[in-house]
C-alpha cells in the first residue's frame, strides 16, 4: 500500500491560501486524522492563530514540526549483551508482533553475535501462531522454546528464561497471544506472565516489556496501549507498519496522555525493515519534508 501522504495535504491546504475562513479548520481536521490529537491539534492551531509572523507553508511546516519535536522522544530498550536480557514482546491480534520480534532477533543476532539468543513462542493460542514463530526462528537459526497449542504461555516463558540462564544466552525474546476471549482474560494473562518472569529475574536481569501498535491503526492504538500500560506497564512502542500509512501521529497522543516513547519502527514485512526510532527522521518522514 502506497503511503497516503499528510505532507500533500498539508501542501494542498496553503494553495488554497491561508486567509481563508476554513483554512484554521480544514487544518485541524487532517492533524486530526493524522491521529495528532485533539489537544495537541487545539494548542497547535491556537498558537498559529496567535502568531503575527506565521505566513507561508514553510512557516507551518516549521512550527509543526518543532511542536512535534518537543513532544516525542525517543527511547531505547537499553540491552546490556553482558547481562541477561528478557524482552517481552505485547500487544492485540495482527499488529505485528511476531514479524517484528523476528526482525529484532536479527537485529540483536548482527549487533552482538556472540550473545546467545533464544524466542519463546508464548502465543500458545493457535497452532498457526507457533509454527510462525518456529519458522522464524529456522530461518535466523535462533533457538526456540516451544510446547504444543493451548498450553500455558507463562510456563512456555519460564522455560525460555530458565533455559537461557542454564546455557548462558543473553537475549530471550518471548512472544505473546494480545488475544483472549475478553479483555479482561488478556490482562490476567499478561499479569500472570509479567509475574513469572519477575519472579525469575533478579537484579542480574534487564526485562523489558515491548508494546508493538499498528500505525494505521490510529485512535484504537491509544486505548491498546493504555490497557496494556495499566496491565504490566510498557517500557517502550514499536510503532509497526509504518511503511503502510500516514497515520503514524499517533505517537504524540501516546507520549503527552501516557508518557511513552518509540524504541523502533517497523517499516516492511522483511527482517531488515526495522528501524531504532529517531525523532527527526520519523517527523520529516510523517510530515513529508
Ligand atoms: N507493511 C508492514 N507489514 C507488517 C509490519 N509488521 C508486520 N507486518 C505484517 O502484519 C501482519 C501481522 O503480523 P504478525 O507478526 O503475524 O502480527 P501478530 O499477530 O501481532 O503477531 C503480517 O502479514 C506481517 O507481515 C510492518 O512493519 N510493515
Ligand atoms: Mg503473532
Amino acid at each position: 500500500m502506497k503511503k497516503k501522504n499528510f505532507g500533500q495535504r498539508l501542501r494542498n491546504l496553503f494553495s488554497r491560501g491561508t486567509d481563508t475562513e476554513t483554512f484554521f479548520e480544514d487544518l485541524e481536521d487532517i492533524l486530526i486524522e493524522a491521529d495528532l490529537g485533539g489537544q495537541f491539534t487545539m494548542e497547535l492551531t491556537d498558537r498559529l492563530r496567535g502568531s503575527g509572523r506565521f505566513r507561508t507553508r514553510e512557516d507551518l511546516m516549521a512550527a509543526l514540526k518543532e511542536m512535534i519535536l518537543s513532544e516525542v522522544n525517543g527511547t531505547d530498550l537499553a540491552l546490556d549483551p553482558e547481562l541477561l536480557n528478557v524482552v517481552l514482546v505485547l500487544g492485540v491480534n495482527g499488529v505485528g508482533k511476531t514479524t517484528n520480534l523476528a526482525k529484532l532477533a536479527h537485529h540483536f543476532r548482527q549487533r552482538w553475535p556472540q550473545a546467545g539468543m533464544v524466542l519463546a513462542a508464548g502465543d500458545t493460542f493457535r497452532a498457526a501462531a507457533v509454527e510462525q514463530i518456529a519458522t522464524h526462528a529456522e530461518r535466523l537459526g535462533v533457538r526456540l522454546v516451544r510446547q504444543g497449542t493451548g498450553s500455558d504461555p507463562g510456563a512456555v516463558i519460564y522455560d525460555a528464561v530458565t533455559s537461557a540462564r542454564s546455557r548462558g544466552d543473553r537475549i530471550v525474546l518471548a512472544d505473546t497471544a494480545g488475544r483472549m476471549h475478553n479483555r479482561a482474560n488478556l490482562v490476567k494473562e499478561l499479569e500472570k506472565i509479567h509475574g513469572i518472569i519477575r519472579k525469575q529475574a533478579g537484579d542480574d536481569v534487564i526485562y523489558r516489556k515491548l508494546l508493538v501498535l499498528d500505525a494505521t491503526t490510529g485512535q484504537n492504538a491509544l486505548r491498546q496501549a493504555e490497557m496494556f500500560h495499566e496491565a504490566v506497564g510498557v517500557d517502550a512502542v514499536l510503532l509497526a507498519k509504518y511503511d503502510s500509512s500516514a497515520r503514524g501521529g499517533i505517537l504524540v497522543p501516546l507520549a503527552r496522555q501516557l508518557g511513552l516513547s518509540c524504541a523502533w519502527v517497523g517499516t516492511g514485512e522483511t527482517y531488515a525493515d526495522l528501524e531504532p526510532f529517531d525523532p527527526t527522521t520519523y517527523v520529516d518522514s510523517l510530515l513529508d519534508m
